[in-house]
């Protein structure tokens, strides 16, 4: 799969790159990542990348990278699309305007897409799978790496595996990671980068410890109404930094963010250590990962029924 992935860029002046919209560290690593590996081995092809940009990234990836987003994608080209399970999660149009579409994604299959179709459910990260795609191009094209491609593919692994401590970490992903940290890097900049909060989301994740509920079964549930979102002056968006904030209880075994947004709906952040979740997500406009999905809900009825649900779920769990 590598090797045809490989041929397919060799043959194409022109390559789009997108991704999944409201990007996170692995959906940028991976997009720009494989973005430099392309234009430094292969000068002469034009790479554009697509999507907009989230200002909480900018110590990962600059506007810069896609300043020529708004380009329309011309019928000879080849469009890759990272780290994204359904078409309807691209983050911009014209994905399948090209000559060939690839698909390279690590979530569980949600949508079949594109002529070529690389995924890898076993995989931490998109980012991972591109380091592996980058290996191969050492061995076999004599690839050239960039420390900046090594910075945001290793970023995009760290991002998915929570610093190497969820369970997707596999021996393959450190090993990956460890070729990368062989370009230098500043690996504790980039820690500190991501794991900064500013003192609102600091003071919310205490009011969040404080206000949380938790049920007998193991669910952990929290709230965050536009009037707690405005007294902290936090956005929906930015709320996603506290997520993790009582992961760490005695006896949880999965839990839920429901975020209120402007109009009065729901985003739902579900994360879990046991219970399958994106199940349930997928049951309610969304979809995910087996430990961390997200949905949306429209009103309270429906917000009950998901914490049914996973409560339910969390009961099986012993
Ligand atoms: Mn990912």
């Amino acid at each position: 799969m590598k090797k045809t992935i490989i041929e397919a860029i060799e043959s194409y002046d022109t390559i789009f790159l997108y991704r999944h919209e409201k990007p996170d560290p692995d959906a940028l690593g991976s997009q720009i990542g494989l973005a430099l590996l392309i234009t430094h081995n292969y000068p002469n092809k034009t790479v554009i990348a697509k999507g907009e940009m989230d200002d909480s990234f900018s110590f990962l990836v600059s506007e810069e990278a896609y300043r020529y987003r708004e380009t329309e994608v011309q019928e000879d080209a080849l469009v890759i699309v990272l780290d994204t399970a359904n078409t309807e999660r691209i983050d911009g149009d014209g994905w399948n305007s090209g000559k060939q579409l690839i698909k390279i994604d690590h979530h569980p299959e949600v949508e079949d897409y594109g002529d070529v179709m690389w995924v890898d459910t076993k995989a931490s990260s998109t980012s991972e799978m591109i380091l592996a795609l980058a290996m191969e191009g050492k061995e076999s094209k004599g690839w050239e790496w960039t420390t900046e491609a090594a910075r945001l593919l290793y970023a995009g692994i760290v991002g998915d595996t929570g610093r190497f401590q969820f369970s997707n970490t596999t021996p393959t992903t450190l090993r990956l990671a460890a070729e990368a940290l062989e370009y230098p890097f500043d690996t504790t900049e980039l820690f500190t980068h991501f794991y900064e909060n500013s003192e609102a989301l600091i003071r919310l994740k205490g009011r969040v410890l404080l206000d949380f509920e938790l049920t007998k079964n193991g669910l952990g549930i929290a709230y965050l109404t536009q009037q707690t979102l405005k007294e902290y002056g936090v956005t929906a968006n930015e709320s996603s930094a506290v997520v993790n904030a009582f992961a760490n209880t005695e006896g949880l075994k999965a839990w839920v963010f429901f975020v209120e947004e402007e109009d009065g709906t729901y985003r739902v952040r579900l994360r879990s250590k046991g219970p399958v979740i994106h199940t349930i997500a997928e049951k309610h406009n969304g979809g995910g990962h087996p430990m961390a999905a997200g949905a949306k809900v429209k009103d309270e009825a429906e917000m009950k029924e998901i914490i049914r649900e996973l409560n339910e779920k969390c009961a099986e769990v012993v």
